[in-house]
Order: C-alpha cells, then sequence, then structure tokens
C-alpha cells in the first residue's frame, strides 16, 4: 500500500484532514464529542463515520486546545482522552490517523497505537519532542506559532512575517535532520491564527506558493478561523463558506493537506476546482 507521504507527492489535490477535538475547549467544536463532562466513544465514533463519508481522507485527533488563551492540558489528561480514541477508530475504520500533539510521550504512544502521522502546532519544540518523534518514524507536520496559545495573539510582530515563517521552518527542518528525522518524512504548516494579526495572516496565505516551493508537502489550517470571522464579520458557526473559499485557493497555490471542520462542504468546492482545473 502507498504509504501517506507518497501519496502526498503524487497526487494533484489535495487531502482532506478532518478535525476530531477530543477537547472541552477548542474553539469552533469544544465539547461537541462529551457525554456527562467526558469524551464519548461512541459520539466519536458516529462523528468520525460522518467525516469519512463525506469524503475525509486523514483524521487529526488532539486532546489539547490550541485556540489563543487556551491553557496548557497535564499530560495525564492529554493521554486519556486520546489514546482510547485512537485504538477506537484503529479498530473501526481504515483511515489514516494523525495525532495533534506537543507531547514526546503521546508520540511514542500514538505511534504504538497505530497513528499514521503527527502534527506539532509547536514543530517539534517541546524537550524530548524531536528524539520521540524521531523514534516513531511517522510523517510530521511541523507548524509555526509564534509562542504558546496564553499569549501568542497578544501582539504579534514579525521583521517580515513570511520571511520569519519560512526561516523559522527551515531551522526546524534542519533540527529534525539533526535528530534522525529525514525531510521525507516532513510536512510544512504556516500555522494560520497562532500568533498572527489578520494582516499577517494575509500575507502568509499569499505566499503559500513560497511555501510549497521549499520542497516538502504543506499543510493549511485556516477552517473558520478568525481570519474568516474578521472578513466577513461572522461567528464561527457561520464561516463554513469562507473556510471553503480558502480551501480552494490553497488547493491552487499548491497545498497537499487541508485541515477542515466543515469536511463536505470542502471536498464538493475542491471537487469544482479539480473539474475545472482538467481538461
Ligand atoms: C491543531 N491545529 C489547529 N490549527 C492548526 C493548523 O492550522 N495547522 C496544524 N497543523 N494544526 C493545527
Amino acid at each position: 500500500m502507498m504509504g501517506l507521504m507518497e501519496g502526498l507527492a503524487q497526487r494533484g489535490r489535495p487531502q482532506v484532514m478532518a478535525i476530531l477535538n477530543l477537547t472541552p475547549d477548542s474553539f469552533s467544536d469544544g465539547g461537541k464529542l462529551y457525554r456527562g463532562g467526558k469524551v464519548d466513544l461512541d459520539t466519536v465514533l458516529f462523528r468520525a463515520q460522518h467525516l469519512i463519508e463525506a469524503g475525509a481522507e486523514l483524521l487529526d485527533v488532539g486532546g489539547e486546545s490550541t485556540r489563543p488563551g487556551a491553557e496548557q492540558v497535564e499530560l495525564s489528561v492529554e493521554l486519556n482522552r486520546v489514546l482510547p480514541v485512537l485504538e477506537a477508530l484503529r479498530s473501526r475504520f481504515d483511515i489514516p490517523l494523525s495525532v495533534d500533539t506537543s507531547s514526546p510521550e503521546l508520540m511514542t504512544a500514538a505511534a504504538s497505537g497505530g497513528a499514521a502521522m503527527l502534527n506539532d502546532v509547536r514543530a517539534l519544540g517541546r524537550t524530548g519532542a524531536l528524539p520521540a518523534a524521531a523514534s516513531t518514524g511517522l510523517p510530521i507536520c511541523l507548524m509555526h506559532s509564534l509562542g504558546e496559545p496564553q499569549v501568542m495573539q497578544d501582539r504579534p510582530v514579525y521583521r517580515d512575517v513570511v520571511a520569519d515563517v519560512v526561516g523559522f521552518l527551515r531551522q526546524r527542518i534542519s533540527a529534525c535532520e539533526g535528530a534522525g528525522i529525514s525531510r521525507c518524512r516532513l510536512v510544512l504548516d504556516p500555522g494560520f491564527g497562532f500568533g498572527k494579526t489578520l494582516e499577517q495572516n494575509l500575507s502568509l496565505f499569499r505566499a503559500l506558493p513560497t511555501f510549497v516551493a521549499e520542497g516538502l508537502p504543506v499543510m493549511v489550517g485556516v477552517s473558520r478561523k478568525s481570519m474568516i470571522g474578521a472578513i466577513l464579520n461572522k461567528p464561527v458557526e457561520q464561516r463554513v463558506f469562507g473556510s471553503a473559499a480558502l480551501a480552494v485557493l490553497a488547493a491552487q497555490a499548491g497545498a497537499a493537506i487541508i485541515r477542515v471542520h466543515d469536511v463536505a462542504a470542502t471536498v464538493d468546492s475542491l471537487k469544482i476546482l479539480e473539474a475545472v482545473r482538467s481538461e
């Protein structure tokens, strides 16, 4: 079977990664998979089935909210949220599972539990994350963030946002290579909304071809984010069309993975783009 990274390299259109937030407090869907104050496995499986039927090609499972202002979660809480769900999803569905975590302990446990990819919004910056991720052999998404979620939106300042984010990602690629993680396992992500103003997010979005030119697959996560709210002046539940529009633009710019909440809207939008592009 073709591996995840070969699949990304060979396709002309991006993969749709569906978000499965196991947190009580994520910005748009926090607590939706909870019953009686705990993650509810039946609810998670029902939601996963729905996302897969809608056309998701990857599921991203996360147990720590990284919305602006979110507090760091205790490791035991994160492990207890994610690992049982990973096991349940693995035994029920064939879809590749990505685990959204910065915790070295969860990275290794997720790999043993059948994860196909790691997604780290701290780009393996936590102590122990580089060797842990290296030991898993899994593909890894390195995302840029300006500091921790509690403070990242306080007053983000860059010398040149595109050059700074590209420079950061290049440094993280070198750190990965130094830790024995080869480039062919890496995916890059500019980190929309992670310590960026609307103007900075837009500059990064316009520069997506620059990120793609780094020669690694690029992930884009803009779904329902505040940049869409700011442009449209709409609350989070009314950002589906804005999210789909940005997904199409990201695909046109060469993104390899689009991380979304609204799978059906994204898949339809991308199919339209594909039909228009193919002759
Ligand atoms: C976990 N998470 C939330 N937003 C994200 C984004 O834009 N990219 C990636 N890779 N992960 C994200």
